[in-house]
């Protein structure tokens, strides 16, 4: 399912995203970026230790990445042009400002794609496996940030054609069609 916001679609669709051809591939990291489990243990597996070598080196100069930001490697093997490496908050009931940290991450990912020139790029549901976010208001976040990332963005300033949101499990593809439904379709 897609919709089509100004001249960028936003799609949804459930599958692993290592498997995405497009230009950039976010990943769900953890503030040292040492590969881990989930998504980031797939796309470390895939893209192979290049990825691994080029997070250690953002690691020793920078220290690693606070949650909410982001930060880019090369895609190793894999065919997309990087790899957006954010860092998702541990969800610790709510009151600790994880939704909006989890909204960064969303925007500071953007930001870093744009500035190469993306033309498309795919989000998995940052925070929702292991960091235990809530799925709904994960969803909610996460659309409502890029939706307004990308209305609040002069078009002309914005490669970006192609927004995809690669869901694992079919009950996180089924939030984001309904949320995606209150927003116009194609
Ligand atoms: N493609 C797309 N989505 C996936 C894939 C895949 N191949 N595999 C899992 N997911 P998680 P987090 C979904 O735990 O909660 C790691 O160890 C999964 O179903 O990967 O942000 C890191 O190193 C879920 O919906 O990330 C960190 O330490 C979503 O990806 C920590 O986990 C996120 O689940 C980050 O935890």
């Amino acid at each position: 399912m897609q919709v089509r916001i100004n001249d960028v679609v936003i799609s949804v669709n459930t599958g692993d995203i290592t498997a995405w051809a497009g230009d950039f591939i976010v990943n769900a990291s953890n503030s040292g970026l040492y590969g881990g489990g989930g998504v980031d243990g797939a796309i470390h597996r895939a893209g192979g230790p290049q990825i691994s070598a080029e997070c250690a080196v953002i690691r020793q100069k920078q220290g690693g990445v606070m949650p909410g930001q982001a930060a880019l490697t090369t895609a190793g093997r894999l065919p997309n042009l990087g790899i957006i490496h954010t860092v998702g908050p541990i969800w610790k009931g709510g009151g600790a400002g994880e939704a909006a940290t989890l909204a960064k991450c969303y925007i500071s990912s953007l930001e870093l794609a744009c500035a190469r020139g993306a033309r498309s790029i795919a989000y998995p549901n940052i925070s929702t496996g292991v960091y235990g976010f809530p799925r709904r208001l994960a969803c909610e976040t996460a659309l409502a940030a890029v939706v307004d990332y990308v209305q609040s963005t002069d078009p002309g300033k914005l490669p970006l054609n192609l927004i995809a949101f690669v869901c694992f499990e079919q009950d996180n593809t089924q939030l984001y069609e309904e949320m995606l439904r209150t927003y116009v379709t194609v």
